[in-house]
């Protein structure tokens, strides 16, 4: 796609910005019914913090509290189970390169309807920022568009990245979205309760009633 070309073109280039600004950029343009996935890390905690509307937070929010690697998979069987629905799968540079494989998965079966937005701190910021390989060498959307993800870039910046999320929500994916993030700690905290997370998220689904 020809946008794409005025994306910077190596994780160097990208600005570094805020998850928590990030999140509330791409929640801000969200409409009711899009699936979000935030994975472990505080990608998830930044997600539960912005998803916080004056009237109740927002539904279709699922909160993996448990293991690395499992935002992509899980956004992947629900974009696969609710092909109408744009799905996004937020993850940490240190839970992606845990599950590298699952790039290709998404890829190969050219899933249109999901977004992958990954915020590379280049650190396990959560349980005390150990470097990842992330930015000692490693750059996420170079992986992605060798796995077969040609819609991916780096956001240069808070503007570019509004764009990128922006043409997720309107055009065919699947798209990758790779965010530079600074050591800012997350603004909340998300509730650790699994079963009200699983049972809010299949509310918003409409799968619940
Ligand atoms: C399979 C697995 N290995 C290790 C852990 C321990 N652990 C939980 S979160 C985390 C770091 C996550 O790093 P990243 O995805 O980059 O997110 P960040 O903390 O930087 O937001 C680690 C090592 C775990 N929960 N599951």
């Amino acid at each position: 796609m020809a946008v794409l070309a005025n994306h910077p073109a190596t994780r160097d280039q990208a600005k570094v910005m805020n998850r928590y600004d990030i999140t509330l950029r791409l929640v801000g343009l969200l409409h009711q019914d899009e699936a979000v996935i935030g994975g472990i890390g505080y990608t998830n905690f930044d997600l539960w913090a912005a998803s916080a509307g004056r009237q109740g937070r927002r539904q279709p929010n699922f909160y993996m509290l448990g293991s690395m690697g499992l935002a992509v998979p899980i956004a992947l069987g629900v974009a696969i189970a609710q092909p109408r629905r744009k799905v996004f799968a937020l993850e940490g540079d240190g839970s992606i390169l845990m599950q590298l494989g699952c790039l290709s998965t998404v890829a190969a079966r050219r899933q249109t309807n999901l977004c992958i937005v990954i915020m590379d701190n280049g650190a396990y910021q959560i349980t005390g920022g150990q470097a990842t390989a992330a930015g000692q060498g490693t750059d996420i959307v170079g992986i992605a568009r060798a796995s077969g993800l040609a819609q991916s870039a780096w956001a240069a910046d808070e503007a570019s990245f509004t764009e990128l999320a922006g043409l997720a929500l309107q055009e065919d994916g699947p798209w990758l979205i790779g965010c530079r993030i600074d050591a800012g700690k997350p603004a909340d905290t998300t509730e650790r309760d699994p079963a009200r997370i699983r049972d809010q998220f299949m509310r918003g689904l409409g799968v619940r009633k």
